[in-house]
C-alpha cells in the first residue's frame, strides 16, 4: 500500500453484546479500511463477519448512503422523493408541526426511535426535542426486552445490574438461558464463552452454535421454561443444594415455591419441556454445586408467559446462593447508570410542560391507523417497517395522508419509503461521542474518522436545528457535543477530556471484576429478593412465579421462532449486496419428521402461514429445532422481496404476560409445500 497511513480508534455502537472496538486505516486522509482493534480485548483485531462486510460497503458508499434531506414527491410508500436544502426541510417540518400543535396538541405528534445507534449523545439527545414538543413516546424497551427488565425489578428490583463479564475466570459454571451469543454477541461466543473455564450449559430450544459448544444443551420446547426451572430446583433440593442460609438472609418467600417443588420432578420437567430427565439432573448438578453465572437472554422473554418464565428462571441463583460471591450472579442487561451516566441529563425530561403519554409497540399499527390518535410521527434509531409486528397492517398506516411522517435514518430504508421528510443521519464514524456496552463494563470512544457523506448530520445536531427552526430558545436544546461530552466524562469519574479518552479507546472502569450485589442490598421495596412480590401482585400478576407452560401448538401448527441471525443486525445491513448473498433466499428451518409429514423436502419452496399474514420461503430441513418447531431470522428488508414482506407479515403483535412487550417467538404458523 503506497500512500500516508494514519489510524482512528473507535467504537462499534450497534445494539449488540459486543462493542468492539475498531481501526480505522485512512490512506493519506481518506478512510481505507475499517477493521477490529487488535489492541481491543473484545474484538481482539477481528469484526465480526457483518460489520466487516457492512462498514466497507453500504456504510461508506456515498451512492447508498442518504446525502440530503428529501421531501416526498410519489404517494406514500412508493419512495419517491426530491432533494431539498436543510433550511426548506426543517422550516417545512416545523411549520406542518407548529399546525399540529396548534390544531390537535403535541400528544398526536408521536415518536418512535430504539437502537439504532447506541451511543449516548445520537441515541439519547433528541429526547430533549420530543420532550419539549410534548410529542408521545412509543415505549422504546416493548419491542425487544420490557418483560424481562419488569419481571427482574420484581424479584431483585433491578434488571440492569448484571454479572461483570470478566468474573466467569471464578466460575465453575456458565449457564446461558435463551440466550444466543454465536449471532447476537460473535466475539462474547468466540471468545468470552469459549475461554471461560467453567462447565457450559445452554438452554435453547434450537441447536445454535453457542448450544454446540456447551458441555450440555437443554433444547427446551419454546415457552417451557419455567417448568424446566422447577424441575431443576426439585432437583437441587432433593440433592442438597439449595442454600437456605443465603435465602433467609436475603430473600423473601421461598416457602411459597418450596411446597410447589414436589410435583416438579425431572420426570414431570421432561413431559413439559421434552429436555430428558437425566439431563435436568445434570444440568441442576453442576449449577447447584457453582459458583454459577446465569446469562438471561432477551429471546427468553420474548414469549406470551415471558415475565413468569425470567422470575422463574430467577429462581435459580436466589435459592442456590450463587449471588454476592466471585464467579456467581445473573445478567440481563447492563446499565449504564451504574457506570455513573445520568439518562435525565442526556434527555431532559424537564423540558416537558405536557403529561407524558406512552404506547406499546404492540399497539402502534392500530394508533397510527387513527387520526385522532395520531397526527405525526417521526421515526428515527428505528425502523418499524421492518421490525415491527403487523407488518402488513402498520404498512398501510402508514400510507395515511393525514399522517405526517419524518424519518430520520443513513439509509432510504422500507420505513422512510413512508415518509413526508427523510433526514439523512451520520455515521458513527463520522462524529465523536460515548458507547456504553450493555454487556461489558466498559466505556468506548466513539472518534470520528470521516466528513458525513453529503451533507448528513448527526441526530443530535438535526435536533438542534429543528429546535431553532421551532422557535424554542431552552439552551438545553442546544448543547454542543464537546460541552455534552466534558459532562458524561467528568459524571463517570474520568479526569482527561475527550481526547484522553479517544487515546485510551476503552476505559475499564473497575480495575477488578466486579461481584454483583456484593452489599447483599437488592432495591425492592423490602431490600431483599421478592421470591413472593407484593408489587407483581398488586399490578395484577401472581405472588410468585409459576411452574406453568403454554399449550403446544394445536394440530398441525409449529412454534415459530425468529431470533437474530450472524448476518443481520436487526434490519440493518440488510441493503448491503455482500450481505444479502450471505443470506441467501429467506428460509424457515422444520425438524425433518415435521417436513416429512408435510412432504416438504429441503430446499423446497414453501409458504409460511396463519391469520396474519403469509411468507414465501425456501425450507431447509435439519434436527436442529425440535418437532413443532419452525425457525426462521428477524428482520429482512420488507423491500427486498417481491411481496414486500419479511418474518413480521406473520406476527401478530401479541404481548407477554407483563409489560405489554413483543412475545414475538411465541408466533404459530403452518407450512405447506408452495404449489409449483
Ligand atoms: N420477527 C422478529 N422481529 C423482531 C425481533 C425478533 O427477534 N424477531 N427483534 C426485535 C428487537 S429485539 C429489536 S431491538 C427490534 C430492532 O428493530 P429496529 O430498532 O428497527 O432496528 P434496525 O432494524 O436495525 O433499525 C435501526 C435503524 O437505525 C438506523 N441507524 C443506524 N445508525 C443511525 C444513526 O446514527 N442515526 C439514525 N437516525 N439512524 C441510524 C439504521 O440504518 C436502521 O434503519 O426489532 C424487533 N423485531
Ligand atoms: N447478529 C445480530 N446480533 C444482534 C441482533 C441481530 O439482529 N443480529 N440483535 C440485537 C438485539 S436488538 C438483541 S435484543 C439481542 C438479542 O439476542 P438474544 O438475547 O440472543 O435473543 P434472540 O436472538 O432473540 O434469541 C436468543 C435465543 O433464544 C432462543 N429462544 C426463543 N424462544 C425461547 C424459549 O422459549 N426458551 C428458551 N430457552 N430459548 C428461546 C432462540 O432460539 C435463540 O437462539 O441481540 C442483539 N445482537
Ligand atoms: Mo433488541
Amino acid at each position: 500500500m503506497t500512500g500516508n497511513k494514519t489510524y482512528v480508534r473507535t467504537t462499534c455502537p450497534r445494539d449488540c453484546y459486543d462493542s468492539c472496538g475498531i481501526v480505522v486505516v485512512k490512506r493519506d486522509g481518506v478512510v481505507a479500511k475499517v477493521l477490529g482493534d487488535p489492541n481491543d480485548s473484545v474484538s481482539r483485531g477481528a469484526l465480526c463477519g457483518k460489520c466487516a462486510i457492512a462498514y466497507n460497503g453500504v456504510w461508506r458508499d456515498p451512492a447508498v448512503r442518504l446525502g440530503h434531506p428529501l421531501r416526498r414527491t410519489g404517494r406514500k410508500g412508493e419512495g419517491r422523493f426530491e432533494a431539498v436544502d436543510w433550511d426548506t426541510a426543517l422550516a417545512e417540518i416545523a411549520q406542518r408541526l407548529q399546525t399540529i400543535v396548534d390544531h390537535h396538541g403535541p400528544a398526536s405528534i408521536w415518536h418512535t426511535h430504539y437502537t439504532g445507534t447506541c451511543s449516548k449523545i445520537a441515541g439519547g439527545f433528541p429526547l430533549r426535542f420530543f420532550n419539549r414538543l410534548g410529542a408521545s413516546e412509543v415505549e422504546p424497551d416493548s419491542i425487544c426486552n420490557l418483560a424481562g427488565q419488569l419481571a427482574l425489578e420484581y424479584v431483585f428490583g433491578t434488571a440492569v445490574l448484571g454479572f461483570d463479564p470478566r468474573s466467569a475466570r471464578d466460575a465453575n459454571c456458565l449457564l446461558l438461558w435463551g440466550v444466543n451469543p454465536s449471532a447476537s454477541g460473535p466475539h462474547a461466543h468466540k471468545h468470552w464463552f469459549r475461554e471461560a473455564p467453567g462447565r457450559k450449559i445452554v438452554v435453547d430450544p434450537v441447536r445454535t452454535p453457542t448450544a454446540e459448544a456447551a458441555d450440555l444443551h437443554l433444547q427446551v420446547f419454546p415457552g417451557s421454561d419455567a417448568a424446566l426451572a422447577f424441575s431443576m430446583l426439585h432437583v437441587l433440593r432433593r440433592k442438597g443444594l439449595i442454600d437456605r442460609a443465603f435465602l433467609s438472609r436475603n430473600a423473601i418467600g421461598w416457602e411459597e415455591i418450596e411446597h410447589q417443588l414436589g410435583d416438579c420432578t425431572p420426570e414431570w420437567g421432561a413431559a413439559q419441556t421434552g429436555v430428558p430427565a437425566a439431563v435436568i439432573e445434570d444440568a441442576a448438578g453442576i449449577y447447584g454445586r457453582g459458583p454459577s453465572l446465569l446469562w438471561l437472554g432477551q429471546g427468553l422473554q420474548r414469549q406470551p408467559m415471558g415475565g413468569n418464565i425470567m422470575r422463574a428462571c430467577a429462581l435459580l441463583p436466589a435459592a442456590t446462593g450463587n449471588i454476592g460471591k466471585a464467579g456467581a450472579g445473573f445478567y440481563y442487561l447492563n446499565g449504564s447508570g451504574r457506570k455513573g451516566i445520568r439518562e435525565s441529563y442526556i434527555a431532559a425530561p424537564q423540558l416537558r410542560r405536557e403529561p407524558a403519554h406512552s404506547l406499546s409497540h404492540m399497539d402502534l399499527a392500530a394508533t397510527l391507523e387513527d387520526s385522532e390518535k395520531a397526527r405525526a410521527l417521526f421515526c428515527w434509531n428505528i425502523n418499524i417497517a421492518a421490525s415491527n409486528p403487523q407488518q402488513t397492517r402498520l404498512h398501510r398506516a402508514l400510507q395515511r395522508d393525514d399522517l405526517f411522517t419524518v424519518v430520520v435514518d443513513p439509509f432510504l430504508t422500507d420505513t422512510a419509503d413512508f415518509a413526508d421528510f427523510v433526514l439523512p443521519a451520520a455515521s458513527f464514524l463520522e462524529f465523536d461521542d460515548i458507547v456504553s456496552s450493555y454487556f461489558h463494563l466498559t466505556l468506548g470512544a466513539q472518534v470520528k474518522a470521516m466528513e458525513p457523506i453529503g451533507v448528513s448530520l448527526p441526530n443530535q445536531e438535526i435536533f438542534r436545528r429543528l429546535a431553532r427552526a421551532m422557535g424554542y430558545g431552552e439552551p438545553e436544546l442546544f448543547e454542543s457535543d464537546a460541552e455534552i461530552l466534558a459532562k458524561l466524562l467528568r459524571d463517570v469519574g474520568f479526569s482527561g477530556g475527550f481526547d484522553d479518552f479517544a487515546g485510551k479507546g476503552t476505559l475499564e472502569l473497575w480495575p477488578e471484576p466486579v461481584i454483583q450485589f456484593a452489599d447483599f442490598k437488592f432495591p425492592t421495596p423490602s431490600g431483599k429478593i421478592e421470591i413472593v412480590s407484593a408489587r407483581a401482585e398488586a399490578a395484577g400478576h401472581p405472588r410468585t412465579p409459576l411452574p406453568i407452560v403454554d399449550p403446544r401448538p394445536a394440530g398441525d401448527h409449529l412454534r415459530l421462532l425468529s431470533p437474530a441471525t450472524p448476518w443481520l443486525m436487526n434490519s440493518s445491513y440488510g441493503n448491503d449486496p455482500k450481505i444479502a448473498a450471505k443470506l441467501g433466499p429467506e428460509a424457515v428451518t422444520l425438524h425433518p419428521d415435521d417436513a416429512a409429514e408435510r412432504g416438504i423436502a429441503d430446499g423446497d419452496g414453501v409458504e409460511i402461514a396463519n391469520e396474519t399474514g403469509r411468507l414465501a420461503a425456501v425450507a431447509r430441513v435439519a434436527a436442529v429445532v425440535p418437532r413443532g418447531t419452525a425457525l426462521s431470522g428477524k428482520s429482512r428488508w420488507p423491500g427486498g422481496s417481491s411481496a414486500r414482506a419479511n418474518v413480521n407479515v406473520l406476527n401478530p403483535g401479541r404481548k407477554t404476560d407483563m409489560a405489554e412487550s413483543s412475545a414475538v417467538h411465541g408466533v404459530e404458523v403452518t407450512i405447506r409445500r408452495a404449489s409449483a
